[in-house]
């Protein structure tokens, strides 16, 4: 099988991504099936798998084997340790970079080492820079949002992040956010480090929204809530960015 880093650079030449977050807190394995397989025959590319609070790293575990059947990877998404599991492919191995508590920045991640490791999870290097709303995510993460118009602060982020060798760069505005990243924030982003591959992720509920942060440059993007919300706007968003509407 393809090493999920070498799928993501390979499907990023043909337009943005679209992945499927998936929230073992809300949803239950069953579910989370459907959604997998009406998702990937829209073209979604892969599932995030993860969640701020609750997550039950058995049902979590039972999730990933289900997402797994579709063939599509499926990468830690994680709130906390409790979301590491041995049955995903891959892991974004995040640090909340705005985070006030150095245990969101590396603390967390020292104590999982070992057990990604021993599950032999693949690790994908991840700046996690959380702007505005912050959601569950920024508060659980202890994270000091970046206001929305500072955007040389998020840029200035993005650039450490870069030199510091992250790959990955994923903007939150976070679950349920009132609005999503703003563009202008992701192209200033996108300009100054060409080469991170740009996930972006929070408030994204409309075709419109999803084209206008693919369009700023965005190499994934995330959607959550609107999946279990209303699964018909979830397949437009991915149609539109496929352009196959
Ligand atoms: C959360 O970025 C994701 O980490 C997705 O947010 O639930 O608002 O789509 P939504």
């Amino acid at each position: 099988r393809m090493k999920v880093k070498e799928y993501l650079e390979e499907r990023r030449k043909f337009g943005t991504l679209h992945f499927t977050l998936i929230d073992p807190h809300k949803t239950n394995a069953e579910n989370a099936e459907k959604i997998a397989s009406i998702l990937k025959d829209i073209g979604t590319d892969a599932f995030l798998l993860g969640g701020s609070i609750g997550v039950d790293p058995i049902e979590a575990s039972e999730i990933a084997l289900k997402l797994k059947e579709t063939g599509l990877p499926v990468i830690i998404f994680p709130g906390d340790l409790t979301n590491i599991v041995k049955t995903a492919d891959a892991i974004l191995f995040m640090s909340l970079l705005n985070s006030e508590n150095p245990y969101h920045i590396i603390g967390a991640q020292v104590q999982g080492a070992f057990l990604v490791k021993k599950y032999g999870l693949e690790t994908l290097p991840t700046a996690y820079i959380v702007i505005g709303y912050g959601g569950a995510a920024g508060y659980m993460g202890m994270a000091r949002p970046i206001p929305w118009d500072q955007v040389n602060i998020s840029i200035a982020y993005a650039l450490a992040a870069n030199m510091l060798g992250m790959r990955y760069i994923y903007l939150e505005a976070g679950s349920g956010s009132p609005q999503h990243i703003p563009p202008e924030v992701i192209k200033s982003i996108k300009k100054t480090v060409p080469e991170a591959f740009l996930i972006v992720g929070g408030g994204i509920r409309t075709k419109e929204a999803a084209l206008s942060v693919a369009e700023a440059g965005a190499d994934a993007i995330v959607t959550g809530n609107i999946v279990e919300e209303d699964i018909k706007k979830a397949e437009e968003i991915i149609k539109a960015i496929k352009k196959k509407d």
